[in-house]
């Protein structure tokens, strides 16, 4: 341990805790030391010289010399590729059974001595040497994978302790490689991969190229973005420790899934592997018309854990359609979980809690729900209340929630380590806590003091855990935000999470935390959900988590964390949530005013403005920093504010639509200006800007001191709804952005479902242009529970200069409809 290390954990966690958190670092570091394989010598494998192949269902098995690969193109489009016989399955990104194989798929001969697999949608063509390309069915390349690289222990990977223990049927038989256990069908990696018993793991690498051209997105909440530039991006989920700004990585919820888009085409490509890793980008270039383009080129390394991985190709909203068919459909959140959140750490007690909320009602600011953070806890601990602050929250709660405020409340997954605790005893009881390589409970420390964490890669702790949502319910509390779930373990130096060699149940196969690090926030949600779910059957969960996987819309979402407050943070927080969304993730938000410090009046306007049109629309600061009520910013501010959170009042049968498209087709509610224009290299480029649907553009000020604002815009016309200007993409603009707003561009011919001033839903309709069809949908708010919500699409034209709306399957639109936007050359009347 450095000073600096002693610095930063005095400073982070305050001197008690600096010291306990020193003690175990200490322990941390001697579990590991015992409890891990030391890395011996290594010894390098490529697949060697293919020998042949036999077709299988969807595709079919490649033999090389030192390996095998797998291709399996599934009936949704998606091609799955394993090597060393690693299999789709077991997976916790997958939401069920590996899906179907594509049976009219075919294998076939490739010219250069290699083996094709050719769907409808795609061609893999595997070479002679196992590099593998992914074709469009044109022929155009969209990615090319060089042969993967392992190093494994030198003794061979059949020695003891080595990846894939118990595989037979090495491929090539009589190869001129050492022997690959679990090769070809054998069930490797997936189950302790890498030495699920404590063995030494084998390091992988994988190199691809993309085109010239392709920009990156993705790898989950990313910090810079959302188009990440060249560097190395860490795999593994991470509390920065205060706070984090711009080029901070990793945060806390990584995924080894990218998104390339690319003029050729749009792919996804996602390797279903939790251990730690990196990925590294490099862009292409061009060769300014010399025809020597030099290749975008990405590495993922892993430290263990099998190598294999999914390709999804097409138009970006059909990749993340198959993104969401493969890991599952984003959970809907409840309807008040649309509107405006007020959340901080530091409520003080429940008068204080009236008062911010009387303070809302006063000035008729409409707030959804309020979030109670860990200080309202007796002493930290996890499913308890400090009854001395909040002597009656379940009468809080009620009372609230007649005003139509609903308190969420805070969870983290530390149990404080302490005989005679309820949820300490009844856990220790049923042995649910991690325990490391000797078996003894794992100690770290958390807000509560030493503490011991669930193992949620345990059925049966995951009912266990599930089980204890009953009493923040009883407390009144309607919805969950889960934090510290990297995990979080103090360190005073070190990795602040649990040892690697703490063991977990993995689903019963068995394993460490090299490979549920990863996973550990992902299983913490399921047990989340499952266990609202089983309590309160009839409603909706709410559930966000600051940590995650692959996978983690089928519970949630999440939010930014600790970004920094500051003009670099409000840009950061904006990346990170456009990267969730194209990682699958649809619904989350940043603290608006950031989490650290005291932002300016213009700062805090500037990213409520921005939140208010965010999924997850919520103010929440540190327990030291500044106050986040739109009051305490002056007249002005407040003024703004109210107009922001009216607005967002206003939208909210377009958000509940948003939220009910983005679970039938896994498109997140904002999304980057490229969606439906991946060609439009300009639009890769643009960070500064989101599309919220189809129908509006939204060009939030992350500039100081900024009134006006440059914006790019796609293809056709769009009309800055402030003033109902038509102006024609593509191109840039240069619109009013005054404190009042931010500027926000609406799309010719698009329906936007509005609250109207009686409350019921009117459709607002933006001029389509001469000769082109437009439209929209409305999702009807289902209530909270689980009825089908009825959907209506509507069609709009211009007839003669007059604007038609037609509903499908109905002769009149059924809802109010105000018509708007004037182009220069129609005058659009209502009809
Ligand atoms: O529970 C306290 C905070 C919470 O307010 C914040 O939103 C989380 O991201 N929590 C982190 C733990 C403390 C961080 C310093």
């Amino acid at each position: 341990m450095d000073a600096r290390d002693l610095v930063r954990s005095v400073k982070v966690v305050g001197t008690a805790r600096g010291l306990r958190s020193l003690r175990s670092a200490w322990r941390r570091r001697r579990s590991d030391a015992v409890g891990l394989p030391r890395r011996g010598p290594e010894r390098a494998r490529v697949p060697g010289p293919v020998r042949g192949a036999d077709p299988q269902p969807g595709g079919g098995v490649v033999r090389f010399a030192r390996s095998s690969l797998r291709v399996r193109v599934s009936a949704g489009g998606a091609v799955f590729c394993g090597w060393d016989g690693a299999e789709p399955e077991p997976s916790y990104a997958l939401e069920g059974p590996c899906p179907d194989a594509d049976e009219r798929v075919r294998l076939e001969p490739d010219t250069d001595g290699g083996w094709r697999v050719v769907s409808e949608r795609v061609t893999v063509a595997v070479s002679r040497t196992g590099a593998v390309e992914v074709r469009t069915p044109g022929g155009v390349v969209l990615r090319r994978d060089l042969p993967p690289r392992w190093w494994e222990p030198a003794g061979g990977p059949g020695a003891e302790g080595a990846p894939g223990n118990g595989g037979d049927g090495a491929p090539g038989n009589g190869g001129d490689g050492p022997r690959v256990n679990g090769a070809d069908g054998a069930q490797v990696n997936g189950a302790g991969p890498g030495g699920g018993a404590g063995g030494q793991a084998a390091r992988w690498e994988q190199r691809s190229q993309v085109a010239a051209d392709a920009r990156f997105f993705g790898l989950g909440g990313r910090a810079s973005g959302p188009r990440l530039r060249d560097g190395t991006y860490r795999l593994w989920n991470t509390d920065p420790g205060g706070s984090f700004e711009p080029g901070d990585d990793p945060l806390y919820l990584t995924m080894p899934v990218q998104l390339v888009v690319a003029d050729a085409g749009t792919h996804l490509v996602f390797h279903d592997n939790s251990w730690d890793g990196t990925v590294t980008l490099r862009e292409g270039e061009e060769g300014a018309g010399s025809g020597h383009d030099r290749p975008g080129a990405c590495r993922t390394r892993m430290e263990g854990g099998p190598l294999r991985y999914w390709v999804i190709v097409g138009p970006p909203a059909r990749v993340l359609q198959g993104w969401a068919a493969l890991t599952g459909a984003p959970a809907v959140p409840p309807s008040w979980a649309l509107g405006y959140h007020h959340a901080r750490w530091g409520f003080g007690d429940q008068e204080e809690v009236r008062r911010v909320v009387a303070g809302y009602r006063e000035r008729d600011l409409p707030l959804s729900a309020l979030h109670l953070d860990i200080d309202h806890l007796a002493g930290h601990r996890v499913f308890t209340v400090d009854t001395a602050r909040f002597p009656d929250l379940p009468g809080l709660a009620a009372e609230l929630r007649r005003g139509g405020t609903r308190l969420v409340s805070i969870v983290d997954p530390a149990v404080k380590a302490e005989p005679g605790g309820a949820v300490y005893d009844s856990g220790s009881a049923q042995d649910v806590f991690v325990r490391d390589s000797r078996g003894r409970e794992v100690r770290g420390v958390v807000w509560p003091g030493e503490a011991v964490f669930p193992d949620f890669t345990d059925p049966r702790v995951r009912k266990w855990w599930g089980g204890l949502y009953a009493e923040r319910l009883e407390q009144g509390f309607a919805g969950v935000w889960h934090d510290m779930n990297e995990p979080v373990s103090f360190a005073a130096f070190g990795e602040p999470t649990l040892p690697r060699s703490a063991r977990h149940a993995l689903e019963g196969r068995g394993g460490d935390h090299r490979e549920a690090h990863n996973v550990y926030g992902l299983a913490m949600a399921r047990a989340g959900y499952e266990g609202l779910l089983e309590l309160r059957p009839e409603e909706r969960p709410f559930l966000f988590s600051r940590s995650g996987w692959a996978g983690l819309q089928r519970y949630g979402g999440s939010w930014s964390g600790d970004v920094a407050t500051g003009w670099a943070g409000l840009r950061a927080s904006l990346s990170l949530v456009l990267g969730l969304g194209l990682s699958g993730v649809p619904y989350s938000g940043p603290d608006v005013g950031g989490f650290t410090g005291s932002p300016s009046p213009e700062l805090y306007l500037r990213w409520f403005q921005l939140a208010s049109y965010l999924p997850l629309f919520r103010t929440h600061s540190a327990i030291w920093a500044g106050r986040r009520e739109p009051w305490e910013f002056g007249e002005q501010v407040l003024t703004h504010a109210a107009a922001a959170l009216r607005e967002r009042r206003r939208l909210l049968p377009y958000f509940v639509t948003l939220a009910h498209e983005a679970r039938r087709t896994g498109a997140p509610y904002a999304r980057p200006v490229w969606w439906r224009w991946p060609k439009d290299r300009a639009l890769r480029d643009c960070e500064d800007a989101f599309l919220l649907g189809d129908a509006l553009l939204v060009a939030p000020v992350l500039e100081e001191g900024a009134v006006r604002r440059s914006v790019r815009l796609p293809r056709g016309r769009w009309y800055d709804t402030a003033t109902g200007r038509a102006y024609e993409g593509p191109g840039r603009v240069v619109l009013d952005a005054p404190l009042s707003r931010v500027p926000v561009l609406a799309r010719a011919g698009a329906v936007v479902p509005v609250a109207g001033a009686d409350g019921g839903v009117e459709l607002e309709v933006w001029t389509p242009v001469r000769g082109r069809e437009g439209g929209g949908t409305l999702v009807l708010d289902p209530g909270d529970g689980w009825d089908a919500p009825e959907t209506v699409r509507f069609a709009t034209r211009l007839r003669g200069g007059e604007v038609v709306v037609e509903r499908e399957g109905a002769a009149e639109p059924g809802y109010p409809v105000r018509v708007h936007g004037r182009a220069p050359e129609e005058r659009p009347r209502q009809r």
